[in-house]
């Protein structure tokens, strides 16, 4: 993909951080493609005969990182499918505009997609303090059916948001790529800042 005609952006931020929910915002009024890694990689795992069925069950419920040739294949062919819907494979000089939910949070992720891909024209971060998000994570445990909605998945997942994602999201942050959003408030009130900040940034 060329970033002549796509455009991509990264929304990161903490498990539970309301990543989904602002895209699904972005989506309804800025006409953004929704990908979010974690949905590929979940439907990925129901694919009746896929050979990452177990695999992806493992990491998610660990709270690990899928190795990324499985992620960024996911993505690829998503975004592939969003603006090539006829599937006559040649992507060159469609147009798209993608959020890209939940990736990068591993270094060697971050690489490969914008060398493989498409580099990122910014990255949406929402900031949220640990014990929001684990509140907001342990209510819609309730009702999700995620198998990493419960208390041990919530901690791990905790542990690798700190130990391999922030690391990413302190990378793009030194090259000016960040736009970090409190993401403590209501939903409403957190667009307001989103939709704020994309102003001042893209005009
Ligand atoms: N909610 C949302 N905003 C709120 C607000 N402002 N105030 C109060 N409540 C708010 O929101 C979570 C919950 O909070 C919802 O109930 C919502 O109503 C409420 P949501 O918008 O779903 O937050 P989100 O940040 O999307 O949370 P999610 O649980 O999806 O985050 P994760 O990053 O943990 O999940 P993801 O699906 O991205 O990844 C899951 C796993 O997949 C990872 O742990 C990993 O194992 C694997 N994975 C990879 O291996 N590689 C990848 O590249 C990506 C994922
Ligand atoms: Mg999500």
């Amino acid at each position: 993909f060329s970033p002549d005609n796509v455009t991509v952006v990264f929304v990161l931020g903490g498990p539970g951080a309301g990543k989904g929910t602002q895209c699904a915002n972005l989506v309804r009024d800025y006409g953004f493609t929704h990908l979010s890694a974690g949905d590929l990689l979940r439907a990925e795992q129901e694919r009746p005969g896929s050979q990452f069925g177990e695999l992806i069950k493992n990491y998610i419920k660990e709270g690990l990182i899928v190795p990324l040739e499985v992620t960024v294949a996911l993505l690829e062919n998503a975004m592939t499918a969003a603006i090539d819907p006829s599937g006559k494979g040649d992507v060159a000089g469609k147009k798209g505009k993608f959020l890209i939910d939940g990736f990068p949070r591993k270094f060697d992720q971050a690489i490969k997609f914008e060398e493989v891909v498409c580099p990122a024209k910014f990255v949406l971060f929402f900031d949220c303090p640990e014990s929001e998000m684990e509140k907001r994570l342990l209510e819609r445990g309730k009702t999700s059916g995620r198998a990493d909605d419960n208390a041990e998945s919530i901690r791990k997942r905790f542990r690798t948001f700190i130990e391999t994602s922030m690391p990413v999201v302190d990378y793009y942050e030194k090259q000016n790529r960040v736009i970090k959003i409190d993401a403590r408030p209501q939903p409403t009130e957190v667009y307001k800042k989103t939709q704020d900040a994309l102003t001042a940034r893209l005009g």
